[in-house]
This record gives structure tokens, C-alpha cells and sequence, in this order.
């Protein structure tokens, strides 16, 4: 079942439990913002999630609620690994889901990056 973004934050949601050190993940990025692991299901070569470090359910509640810092540090950790990972010249896909129709799984923010292939139309 899709999550509801509006929902309070669950930290018992697996990307809390791999910030925690719970759960292992496939790193490729960290900072004081962000983390960034490989998709455990990828659907392109590259398929790299980009995750904040804050307690943020959806996009809503980031945008409305985190610190202007945490902000530029999470959008820049998304191009930093868009850039570590040489995608910048072929060009690359972010997708966010957001809640029901967006159909948001894990009910903690995350930008999916999407590389290693030439996309099309967007995806339904
Ligand atoms: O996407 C949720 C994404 O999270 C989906 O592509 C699978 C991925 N996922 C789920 N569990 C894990 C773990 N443990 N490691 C890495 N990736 C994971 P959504 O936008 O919520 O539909």
C-alpha cells in the first residue's frame, strides 16, 4: 500500500532504520544531509536513492519544514552524485513519489536518480 505523505513520521520506516545503522545499504554518498544508496530493485543501470538525513515523511513536509541549509545541502548531494556517477553529459532522470497517487512505498523522502540509458516518455 502506498504510504500517505501527510502522515506523522514512522521511525520505524526501513531508510530510518539504514540512517540508524540498523540495515545495511550500498553506499555511495554521505553527508551531513544526505545519503545516498543503490536501489535495492533497480529499474535502470544506475537507479541510486538520494535521501535526507531529517525526519521528513514527503515532499511537502521538506519543502514546508526543514532549515534552508538542509535544503541546498540535499539538492546539491543530488547533483554531487549525479556527478560523481558521470551523468551529467548523457543526462539523467529524479523522480519523486509523493503519497497515494504518487505511489510513495517508504515514508521517508527520497529522490530517485535514474541513469545508464536513454529514457522517453515519462513514466505512468
Ligand atoms: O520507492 C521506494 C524504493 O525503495 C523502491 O524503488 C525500492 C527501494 N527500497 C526498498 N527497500 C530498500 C532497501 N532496503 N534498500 C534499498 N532500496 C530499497 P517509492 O518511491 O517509495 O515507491
Amino acid at each position: 500500500m502506498p504510504v500517505d505523505a501527510t502522515a506523522p513520521y514512522d521511525d520505524t520506516n526501513i531508510f530510518a532504520q539504514i540512517l540508524r545503522g540498523e540495515l545495511p545499504c550500498k553506499k555511495v554518498y554521505e553527508d551531513e544531509f544526505a545519503l545516498a544508496f543503490h536501489d535495492i530493485a533497480p529499474q535502470a543501470p544506475i537507479h541510486i536513492l538520494v535521501i535526507p538525513k531529517g525526519r521528513y515523511v514527503g515532499w511537502d513536509d521538506f519543502a514546508a519544514k526543514a532549515g534552508e541549509a538542509e535544503i541546498v545541502g540535499f539538492v546539491r548531494a543530488v547533483g554531487h552524485v549525479a556527478r560523481e556517477q558521470g551523468l551529467p553529459t548523457p543526462g539523467y532522470r529524479l523522480l519523486v513519489n509523493v503519497g497515494q497517487h504518487g505511489h510513495q512505498m517508504v515514508p521517508h523522502l527520497h529522490v530517485h536518480l535514474f541513469g545508464g540509458q536513454q529514457f522517453h516518455h515519462m513514466l505512468v
